[in-house]
């Protein structure tokens, strides 16, 4: 006769390490979020280009617009480089080349400060790294690079999300110490899809329900479904700090912390909207075991300070 012992307690101490943001629930969770631990902001106006104000206003509201923050002259060099990418018949069907549903239009090219040199000196130029470092109060490196790419009628939205709930629970990114700068290369109205954020959004941390699939980035990335809050708590939300969806000339910067939650409408006009965008992280909040998937994603959704990319 066999005894059958079981391989683990089915009770006992809690896990050691306890996940300060949990989230890919099985149930809905008593409370709808939790209130953010970090500081937003964590460096000083006297540290580098943004003022007091600026500062003042990304704490408060959890991004910041900087329009024509790019002249004319580099907005063109820079969208003649983003075509020669776009253009490129070996990235095709490659995983950091990202179509839309249901077609072969490019969406999202990821890892662009790896593509291309003209991207990598922008990723490095002193006008955003320093905006970053001022924001996260540390060294930073880019995290997250890519380019979306929204065209004239076909280009589809995002739905409503905090980066930082993917990264931590798919990535491992510990803490809130990171920071998107976004660079509008087209000119941005209300027709072509801009982004769309929700003031304020940035302090509370909303846990999203479901476990996460297997290679779930293959699906989330074209249309996100996973990870993304429930209508309930968005509504709340909205109705404190409202929708806010900046637009203008081509050349603006849009500042955004980790955790302000955005999504994006559909492209329904004849203009293409598209973007650049660079993901800072403080050097010291470094991705390990994702918190809350089986596996890491690959390394061009998250890179580590100091690491090369190639195609
Ligand atoms: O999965 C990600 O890492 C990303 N997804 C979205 C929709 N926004 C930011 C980031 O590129
Ligand atoms: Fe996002």
């Amino acid at each position: 006769m066999s005894v059958q012992t079981p391989t683990r307690p089915i009770t006992g101490p809690a896990p050691a390490i306890q996940d300060p943001y949990p989230t890919r629930l099985a149930k809905k969770p008593d409370m709808p979020w939790l209130n953010r631990r970090e500081k937003v902001v964590k460096g000083e106006a006297a540290d580098g280009p943004l003022s007091q104000q600026q500062l003042d206003e990304f704490e408060q509201r959890g991004f910041l617009f900087e329009p024509g923050f790019l002249d004319q002259r580099e907005v063109e060099e820079l969208t003649v480089h983003l075509h020669e990418l776009l253009a490129r018949d070996e990235f095709r069907g490659r995983d950091f080349s990202v179509t839309e549903p249901g077609s072969e239009e490019i969406r999202s090219l990821f890892a662009v400060h790896f593509l291309s040199e003209r991207f990598n000196q922008l990723a490095r130029d002193p006008r955003l790294t320093g905006r970053a470092r001022q924001i996260l109060g540390g060294d930073v490196y880019v995290h997250q690079s890519r380019i979306n790419y929204k065209p004239g009628f076909h280009g589809k939205g995002f739905n409503w999300h905090s980066d930082f709930e993917t990264w931590h629970a798919e990535d491992g990114m510990p803490s809130m110490h990171a920071v998107s700068a976004s660079i509008v290369l087209t000119d941005n109205h209300h027709f072509n899809g801009p982004l769309m954020l929700i003031p304020g959004s940035h302090k509370v941390f909303v846990p999203c329900l479901g476990a996460t699939p297997d290679d779930h980035h293959k699906q989330s990335l074209k249309t996100q479904e996973f990870g993304v809050p429930g209508n309930d708590v968005l509504q709340t939300l909205i109705e404190r700090g409202g929708i806010e969806a900046p637009t203008g000339k081509a050349g603006g910067l849009i500042l955004f912390d980790c955790n302000t939650l955005h999504g994006s409408n559909a492209n329904m006009s004849p203009d293409p909207r598209s973007n650049v965008f660079f993901v800072y992280n403080r050097r010291d909040n470094v991705c390990d075991r994702p918190y809350a998937a089986r596996r890491r994603r690959p390394s061009f959704l998250a890179h580590g300070p100091g690491e090369t990319w190639t195609p």
